[in-house]
């Protein structure tokens, strides 16, 4: 097989008939089964280095090669600095595109040109003045190439046989810190443990020419400089996300073209990309309509049918069905084709097959959805409670982190969004600590903060989940007084009523000790934020002392000099003391009759922080007051008064906030229909009948737009486009469709409720597999960004992100690459937004037509 590879690769390169690489009208550089783009996504400065830049290379489908420019590091980091693109020009008659690139840090400008040559691009960095005295040996020409996509093939250098390694080993130098490159905000990624000493990778090979993969077609690259010496490192020896990374430092006192590679990625000749049989991996209910959305290659043919087989009890396959293919057409870079089995309705075992490709199995039986929200309650959400020593059967998933508590953050920037403004707006003194805010709360997603706000959403998710639906599951022992939490071990108590109280016990405890609400309790260094292990030893457990030297403990034992304890950053902001008031109304109403006392503190804080968030609100009198208006009316993860105002309604039974809802609500549907539709229908169970039927336009007006999606992509949903992948606006999509469809079966009608399932379990773009961890489908994703991502794993239960947009026209969701938190990270906001989904889709999937 190997040999006739060989042959086919040489053959096409000696005769040339192979189409040569040229620019389209995307602006990138095509041949078949090779795009070259050049900096289509630049880098963005807020998160520092996504590995989602530069020039990228996207080879026979795949995004392989990527962070192409002028890097300060061998191996960047995530917090190292990425240059600003500060022009980029498309010249279609020289076939290049040449982009200028600034580090305002060192005030360094360059020149990168592309330009296509035949089969290869050639890539010439142009200096107008000479690298910075600063810079020089730092600052050079680097390239990224995908690990998981090379490790284990061979690689040559200079004719050199060589292997990529499975896992770093290679070596690495210290040299002062002086010499580091600054880091994002002055940062720094790594703790020295007091030797003011970095850690440098050096190079596994060096040479003039690199040909990468020569044992796997489809991902061989030759690279080759005249001019310049290559030297080839591996990004994970300082950081388990690095890439390998090719790079030439740029000459010192040298302007004009400084140096030139020439890089051809070997095109498999006549590639056509495999189809992707895009279904639920969970199964399908008998009744439900069940379309397969088949993503092709734009050169490849569109067939005639498909046919769906079953595999009978006793191993033997036949044919179930045959269908007809329908078109639904292009969108982005793909054509897409649809193949509708819904009249195969018998329960049994079933896969799909186009043309040659063969789907995996699928069951069809009305129990498949039963199971859809076990792992994520059973085992993400318990696993991620802060403050407690979380065990399952023989493993134990983390200590009990921060032991020592929280301290007060000084005034100071962060490096995860947040900032401490010039004052506390506390009692307390920078660094001083604020007793009693080490319990409860969850982490916030692949990191181990707690996002005042995503727990906020996590309580009152929990909240709705357990007022609607009221589920007894109880696979988890919660000991409060142990701090401990043992995962399929049952307690006679519901877990999501524990769930509530240990979120709720966190946020009581900022009101209570800070006086509002913390913005966020977060890492201090950025050393220890971007850990991954244990949680319980992110800090040593010890209480900073600044009066000891680093890493200096205290003869009693119980302090340390090492700065690594949490921070709670406390500037006050009124509108989060008002979402906390309005979970906290709703965490009284749950809690009340399982922990009456939380329940009363919980109810306590709720109006206090009512009425001085409202007055805050006064006071700051803004400037524009239709703009604050515009910004209730958005919805979503900040609702505004609104939201707050039928929460306590439905805590106090009060008047005047149902009357303060009844004027707000209805303009808020006319302003903005889609992102405030949920408030109306969260509203129904509370209100008279006049109002559901005020409703019903706006349903009838709401069901278009559901249906109008299935014009706007193959996969009838709204598709994100950000830098973070659109789970969380596809979840809130199928939360609505499933309450509108509960209050009005009659307009909203049950085969819309199985678009978002659809979705998450398997019919998307890239690749077919479930987007939930673990869940009853025969092909879940395999790896995700949890805080065991460096073990190539995941949790089960998580939800990702899901399909990742790269500019101009490429959806992408690694499954063998866990670190790119854009498209395979979990939010504990957005696993519980997945309970109400789940839990909601399943009642509404087994109940029997009920209208
Ligand atoms: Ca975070
Ligand atoms: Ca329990
Ligand atoms: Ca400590």
């Amino acid at each position: 097989m190997k040999q006739l590879f060989l042959c086919l690769f040489f053959l096409t390169s000696l005769t040339g008939t192979a189409q040569d690489l040229q620019l389209n009208d995307l602006e990138y550089f095509e041949r078949q089964g090779v795009n070259v783009l050049v900096f289509s996504n630049s880098f963005n400065g807020g998160f520092n280095d996504e590995k989602n830049s530069g020039i990228e290379i996207i080879h026979h489908g795949v995004r392989t090669v990527q962070g192409g420019a002028i890097r300060l590091n061998n191996t960047p980091e995530q917090w190292d600095l990425v240059p600003k693109m500060t022009s980029r020009k498309v010249d279609k008659q020289n076939q290049s595109v040449e982009v200028a690139l600034r580090y305002d840090d060192y005030d360094f400008d360059s020149r990168v040109v592309v330009t296509a040559k035949g089969k290869a691009v050639e890539i010439a960095v142009y200096l107008d003045k000479p690298v910075p005295t600063a810079l020089v040996g730092e600052a050079g020409f680097n390239i990224e190439f995908l690990p998981s996509q090379y490790w284990q093939k061979t690689y040559l250098m200079d004719g050199r046989l060589n292997r990529f390694p499975r896992y770093a080993a290679s070596q690495t130098v210290t040299r002062p810190n002086s010499e580091k490159p600054r880091q994002f905000k002055g940062f720094k990624t790594y703790d020295d443990r007091g030797t003011d000493r970095f850690v440098d990778p050096l190079p596994m090979e060096t040479g003039h020419e690199l040909v990468v993969a020569t044992d796997a077609p489809e991902r061989m690259i030759r690279i080759s400089s005249e001019d310049a010496e290559l030297k080839l490192y591996d990004g994970r020896m300082i950081a388990q996300n690095g890439w390998y990374v090719l790079r030439s430092i740029l000459p010192a006192n040298k302007t004009g073209k400084v140096f030139t590679w020439v890089v051809e990625p070997h095109a498999i000749p006549n590639w056509i990309r495999e189809p992707n049989i895009g279904f639920s991996q969970v199964g399908y209910i008998p009744e439900q309509p069940k379309v397969a959305v088949i993503e092709l290659d734009k050169n490849d043919k569109v067939r005639q049918t498909a046919s769906l087989w079953r595999i009978n009890n006793d191993g033997k396959t036949e044919k179930a069905y045959e269908g007809e293919i329908t078109t639904w057409g292009p969108y982005y870079k793909y054509n897409y084709v649809k193949f509708d089995f819904s009249s195969v309705k018998q329960p049994g075992i079933y896969y799909i097959q186009y043309g040659d490709t063969k789907t995996n199995d699928f069951i069809i039986d009305k129990s498949v959805y039963d199971k859809i929200t076990d792992a994520t309650t059973d085992v993400w959400i318990p696993i991620h409670m802060n403050h407690m020593y979380v065990n399952e059967a023989y493993r134990v998933w983390h200590g009990e982190p921060f032991k020592e508590g929280y301290l007060q953050a000084p005034p100071s920037d962060h490096f995860d969004l947040h900032a401490q403004g010039q004052t506390t707006d506390t009692k307390y003194q920078p660094y001083e600590l604020i007793p009693g805010l080490n319990i409860g709360g969850f982490f916030d997603a692949g990191d181990f903060d707690i996002e005042t706000g995503s727990n906020i959403n996590v309580v009152q998710n929990l909240i709705r989940t357990w007022e609607l639906f009221k589920p007894q599951r109880d696979e988890t022992f919660v000991s409060q007084q142990q701090r401990y939490v043992d995962l399929h071990r049952p307690d006679g108590t519901p877990d999501i009523l524990q769930f509530i109280e240990h979120g709720t016990l966190n946020l009581v405890a900022q009101a209570e000790q800070i006086g509002h609400m913390a913005s966020t309790l977060s890492n201090s260094v950025l050393d220890n934020y971007h850990h991954l292990g244990d949680a319980a030893s992110i800090t040593d457990g010890l209480h900073y002392d600044r009066s000891l030297k680093p890493y200096e403990v205290s003869s009693d034992g119980k302090r340390s000099g090492t700065p690594d304890d949490m921070w709670a950053f406390t500037t006050r902001n009124p509108r989060l003391d008002l979402r906390a008031a309005t979970m906290f109304a709703a965490a009284s109403r749950a809690l009340e009759g399982y922990n009456d006392d939380l329940a009363q503190r919980a109810l306590k804080q709720s109006k206090r922080l009512m009425e001085e968030g409202n007055q805050l609100l006064k006071k700051q009198k803004r400037v524009d007051t239709q703009a604050e208006e515009d910004f209730n009316w958005l919805g979503g993860f900040d609702a505004g008064s609104m939201t707050t105002n039928l929460q306590l309604y439905i805590a106090t039974g009060e008047k005047k906030y149902i009357e303060d809802f009844n004027k707000q609500i209805w303009k808020a549907l006319d302003t903005r229909l889609p992102f405030n539709i949920q408030t109306a229908l969260d509203a129904v169970p509370y209100m008279d009948d006049a109002y559901k039927q005020k409703l019903r336009p706006y349903i009838e007006q709401y069901n278009k737009y559901i249906k109008d999606f299935d014009q706007q992509n193959p996969y009838g949903l709204p598709i994100g486009l950000g830098n973070w992948a659109g789970v969380n606006m596809v979840l809130n999509f199928g939360i609505t469709i499933n309450y509108a469809h509960l209050y009005y079966p009659d307009i909203v009608s049950k085969d819309e409720i199985y678009r978002v399932a659809n979705w998450l379990y398997g019919c998307h773009p890239y690749h077919n597999y479930s987007f939930v961890a673990a869940v009853g489908a025969a092909r879940p994703k395999a790896v995700f960004y949890g805080n065991n991502r460096a073990d190539f794993s995941f949790i089960p239960g998580n939800v990702a992100p899901g399909l990742l947009f790269r500019h101009p026209d490429h959806f992408e969701n690694f499954d063998d690459w866990p670190f790119l938190w854009g498209q395979n990270e979990g939010t504990i906001a957005g696993n519980t937004q997945y309970v109400i989904f789940g839990s909601s889709f399943k009642n509404l999937v087994t109940k029997t037509k009920s209208h």
